[in-house]
């Protein structure tokens, strides 16, 4: 069973990711991100869908032509957790790589 974030690795979470924000009423962080097009932002999705899917460790996640709304929880342990703060690295990782 994977641990939730103490709140000192909840903060540094939050410091560590521009952009994430906490969500009403859960242990969970928040983005939006904004592509050029429909085209780089499920080219996105697709490149963050394989990595979660390697990590068993999936997203929450909503798209509309080149917007996409990301919610990261840990189902699991009830809350944030390592796992979210490691696929938030690869989400930030692969929306620099789909802005060019
Ligand atoms: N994804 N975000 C998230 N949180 C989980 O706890 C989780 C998951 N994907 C798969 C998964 N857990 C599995 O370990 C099982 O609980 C299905």
């Amino acid at each position: 069973m994977v641990a939730k974030l103490t709140e000192a690795e909840r903060s540094a979470f939050f410091e560590e990711f521009a952009g994430w924000e906490p969500v009403d009423g859960r242990d969970a962080a928040k983005k939006a991100f904004a592509f050029a097009d429909f085209n780089e932002a499920f080219g996105f999705m697709a490149r963050v869908a394989l990595a979660a899917e390697k990590a068993d460790h999936h997203p929450e996640w909503f798209n509309v032509y080149n917007r996409v709304e990301i919610t990261l929880t840990t189902h699991d342990a009830g809350g944030l957790s390592k796992r979210d703060a490691s696929l938030a690295r690869f989400i930030e990782a692969a929306a620099r790589g789909s802005r060019g």
